[in-house]
């Protein structure tokens, strides 16, 4: 099937959720169709598809490359030959997608998506290893009084933990591990960390 069409949005924009939920019953779906799947073989979002036609699917691979795409390049990445700070925010991605991603999202899908029963076992699992993972961004930012994890600005390290720190907060993240790791807390309120 040809691609549908495309809907233009923000994440979360419950309009548009609408929109996919219908096109989903109609058999729709943009991440399915002959040509998504030529591309992104996994048929999962998030995608990327630039304007000079290059693509690539998997989040850090398409942030890491918008990193790399504009003025802020070395800021976020760190230059060619800082090979050290490089290696550094490095560790930092690969501990995001591999320390905290695999505990927030299953818990988000059986706490909040309720796609997957909930299992007491794997709930607890999912928590002790976040708060040994929140332990550990807490020293990485002495408590809370360095604000970036490399270096003294924002770097792609700072951004790629943020993000399931951020959204494992309301279903994983509870007022324990808060005080565990102070440091560790991202939020929209000033003081946050990043
Ligand atoms: N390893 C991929 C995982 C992406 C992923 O699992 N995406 C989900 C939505 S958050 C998806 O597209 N699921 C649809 C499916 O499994 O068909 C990444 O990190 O980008």
């Amino acid at each position: 099937m040809a691609p549908f069409g495309k809907i233009y949005s923000y994440p979360g924009n419950f309009r548009v959720q609408r929109a996919q939920v219908v096109a989903g019953i109609n058999g729709l779906e943009s991440t399915k169709t002959p040509d998504f799947l030529a591309k992104f073989p996994m048929g999962k979002i998030p995608a990327f598809e630039g304007a000079d036609g290059f693509y690539i699917a998997e989040g850090a691979a398409i942030a890491m490359y918008l990193a790399g795409s504009g003025p802020k390049a070395q800021q976020l990445l760190g230059a060619p030959t800082e090979l050290q700070k490089r290696a550094r925010i490095t560790e930092w991605i690969c501990f995001a997608e591999t320390e905290l991603n695999p505990q927030v999202l299953p818990a988000f899908v059986m706490c909040v998506l309720k796609y997957m029963p909930y299992s007491e076992q794997a709930y607890n699992n999912a928590a002790n290893n976040l708060e040994r993972a929140l332990k550990r961004v807490d020293k990485a930012v002495d408590g809370g009084n360095k604000k970036f994890l490399v270096g003294d600005e924002l770097t792609m390290a700072d951004i790629m933990v943020a993000g399931p720190l951020f959204f494992g907060q309301g279903f994983l993240i509870d007022q324990k591990m808060r005080e565990a790791a102070p440091g560790a807390i991202v939020s929209r309120q000033p003081g946050g960390y990043a």
